[in-house]
This record gives structure tokens, sequence and C-alpha cells, in this order.
């Protein structure tokens, strides 16, 4: 097989692969031009096959919170290697882990491992269906919870509105049990309840929202969905696929105060490797075969490798949690300012949204609070600021509706060269 540079590898990839990808945001399509084909990355960098340096504030979407190719996740990895890559049967690996989930996240007493969060996403929306027997459900506009096709559901405009597929292959008679409202909208999900709240199984909502950009929840918004979800018995479903240990050792729902029903976790779960995680209270969980009668299950669901890296980062953000997020939420805090002060000094207008080490930047004068707000944003700005940076050695991710990740790894003088960065770009 030969190796070539990023454009020669994509030109083979898009013979090959639809779009040239295994993931669409991957292809560029939102900012044109040549995706970067990654052949190696460690701390806060990654190299392309063209031998270019980039400092990486992806991080895998998120699961890099320690920086790549941390020594600790690699040793756990090839140490479980040696034993055998899957078995289809439990192991002690397994018991451990589901252990740490239930120590750290709130409102948890059982964990189920799939592969990835997409699966764990559906697995709660058939779950809540299950215990509750009913089947709408309700999400927010720019909310994202993995391809499963009840999600695939946008909102029309105005607020909340029956959901129409917004893929093909996905059944109208799906799509219509999809029930979309504005997120930060509360008064848009009591409507929503006051008409169909009887059949409402479960409120999904990412606690931060990160497919969006990073948009926050307003102060109520989640204590409002909590209170609305127990005046109609329905289930509060957090999916914390990109929050969770990143917000906090204790999730969102650990840092906000606000305890769901159910959880969705994925990214840093796995420590970088495939693996999502449903988990919740016993006698919620229970429900799921073979203790009852929701089916769920999975070949690859608990892989060793997955599971050896999850435990490995797991037990490092537990054991030195303050110094972790002290530190991360202070490079966050110095590349919001840095940055934003590049940003002011060429009056480009823009709107910053940081929890912790998450972070969303906007090319809008407007508040940013939902999706219709993000949409406001400059997308051609946006565009020349993705190449600019990208040029310039600094990889942030290929669409304005993506949330940015600061790692462990990155150092105040590698977000103090990104600032002299956006101080170079001509936009
Ligand atoms: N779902 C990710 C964006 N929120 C993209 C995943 C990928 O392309 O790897």
């Amino acid at each position: 097989m030969t190796t070539n540079g990023n454009q020669e590898l994509f030109n083979r990839a898009l013979h090959l692969i639809p779009g040239g990808v295994n993931s669409p945001v991957r292809a560029f399509g939102s900012v044109g031009g040549t995706p970067r084909f990654i052949k190696k990355a460690k701390g806060s960098r990654i190299h392309d096959e063209d031998g270019k340096e980039y400092i990486d504030f992806v991080g895998s979407w998120g699961p890099m919170i320690l920086g790549h190719a941390h020594p600790d996740i690699l040793e756990a990895i090839m140490k479980t290697a040696v034993n055998g890559t899957s078995f289809g049967a439990p192991t002690a690996a397994e018991v451990e882990i589901a252990e740490l989930i239930v120590d750290m996240v709130p409102s948890a007493e059982m964990a189920r491992l799939t592969s990835s969060g997409t699966e764990a996403t559906m697995s709660a929306l058939r779950l809540a269906r299950g215990i509750t027997g009913r089947s709408r459900f309700i999400k927010f506009e720019g909310c994202y919870h993995g391809h499963g096709d009840s999600f695939l559901v946008a909102a029309g405009s105005g607020a909340a509105t029956h959901g129409h597929p917004s893929s093909p292959g996905v059944p109208e008679a799906t799509a219509n049990l999809t029930l979309v409202a504005p997120f930060n909208d509360l008064a848009a999900v009591e409507s929503l309840m006051t008409a169909h709240g009887d059949d409402v199984a479960a409120i999904f909502v990412e606690p931060g929202a990160g497919n969006m950009g990073c948009v926050p929840p307003v102060p109520g918004f989640l204590e409002g969905l909590r209170a609305l979800c127990d005046k109609h018995g329905a289930m509060l479903v957090f999916d914390e696929v990109m929050t969770g240990f990143r917000v906090s050792p204790n999730c969102a729902q650990g840092l906000l105060g606000v305890k769901p029903d159910l959880t969705t976790l994925g990214k840093i779960v796995g420590g970088g490797m495939p693996m999502g995680v449903v988990c919740g209270p016993r006698e919620l969980m229970e429900n799921f075969s073979p203790t009852g009668a929701v089916y769920q299950a999975g070949t690859l669901s608990g892989n060793p490798l997955s599971v050896a890296a999850g435990i490995a980062l797991l037990t490092k953000l537990r054991e030195d949690s303050s110094s972790i997020y002290s530190t991360l939420d202070q490079r966050g805090q110095q590349l919001q300012e840095s940055w934003k002060s590049a940003l002011d000094s060429q009056q480009i207008p823009h709107s910053w949204h940081r929890v912790g080490s998450m972070f969303g930047l906007f090319f809008t004068d407007n508040t940013v609070t939902n999706f219709k707000e993000a949409a406001t944003a400059d997308e051609d700005l946006f565009k020349r600021f993705f190449h600019g940076m990208l040029e310039k050695g600094i990889a942030i991710a290929p669409s304005s509706y993506e949330a940015g990740f600061v790692s462990l790894a990155h150092s105040e003088e590698d977000i103090a060269i990104t600032a002299e960065a956006i101080n170079a770009l001509e936009l």
C-alpha cells in the first residue's frame, strides 16, 4: 500500500468511502478544502500525512482530555491486548468500570456498556419507552444524540413542532413520534407536555449543548425539565456523551445539581476507544434484558480494550480531580481571554461560550442560547478563520456547529501561540 499526502489520500478515499470519510463532519463539507489525514498524535499535537504539525483543539471530539497518546492509557490498552481483544463473555474489568461509573455519576446505580454513544442513546430511548409504555419523546433543536432514526429529526421554524425526517430513510411514522423544542425554551416544552404529556416517554437533552457549538443551559432550564418530567411521569434523559467527565468529574449533572433519570455517556468514558454507556437507578436499569424485557445487546459491548482505556482515564480523573479540573478551567479561561482579545483587536464581533474546557466561538453579536441564534453566526467568516488557523498549524473543528476542547496537554505556551496566530490572521 502506498501512503501519500492528504490530497492524494482524499482522492483515493473518495473512490472507496462515501465522501472519503467514515463520519461526515470530517469531510470539511461546511468549510471546503481537503481534510487532513492524521498520521499520529501526542499530547496537544497532531501530525498529518503531509508532515505538518497542528495544535489540536478537536481532541477526537472530546475524549482526549489528558491529551493524545497519554502513557497511562496506552499502557492499559497494551497490557490488556496481549491477553486477547474480545471474548463475548463478561470480564472483571467490566465490573471495575461499572463501579467507577456508579461512584462518579450522581444518578447512576447501574450501568450498561455499549460500543458507541449512538447505541447508548438508542438503548436509553427504548428503555424509557419500555418502562413508561409511551411512544413519543421530546428533543431540542440543535441537540445531537447520535444517528439513530428517532433522533434525526430537525425542528421546523418557530417554537415546538412535530418532527419531520431530516434524513431520507427515517420513516415518517418514526419521525412523527419525535417532538422538537428550541433549546433553553421551557415554555415551548411546557406546551408540548400539555398537548402530549400522557404519551411522552422522555425528554432527551444535552445538559450543556455541544453540537450547535457550545451552548450552556440558561439558569432554571434543566430544573424546569426535571419538574415537567416529574409532573407528567416522563423520564429525563441527560445525554452526557460530550459533557460526561468533561465539565466535572461528576459530569454536568454533578456540576449543575440536576438529577436525570437516565444518563448516556461516550467519548471520555472509553478513554478514546469505542464505548458508550447507559446508566441510572437500579429500578430503571433492571428493565434491560436479561433482568427485564427491554432488549439490548452487543457482541463488542464491554470490549476489553475500551474498558481498560476507560478505567485508566476515569481512575486518573477521579484521583487527581481537583488539580485536573482546575488546570483545565484555567487553560480554558486563558484560551477564552487571549482569543477574545485577539478578535476584539481585529474588531471581529463574536460570542464566546465556555464550560470549563469545552468551548464555542460564534461570529455574531447576538447572544446565543439556541440553534436559531447559533445560526445567525457569520459562516463565511468562520470558514476564513478555520482555514487561516489551519494554515498556521492550529486545528479546530471544521464546522461552526461543533464545540472545541482544551486538554491537560495544552500548555500556556500552546495557547499563547494560538492567540498570536489569530493576531496575524487577515480575516
Ligand atoms: N459526532 C461528531 C461531531 N459532534 C463527529 C465525529 C467524527 O467525525 O469523528
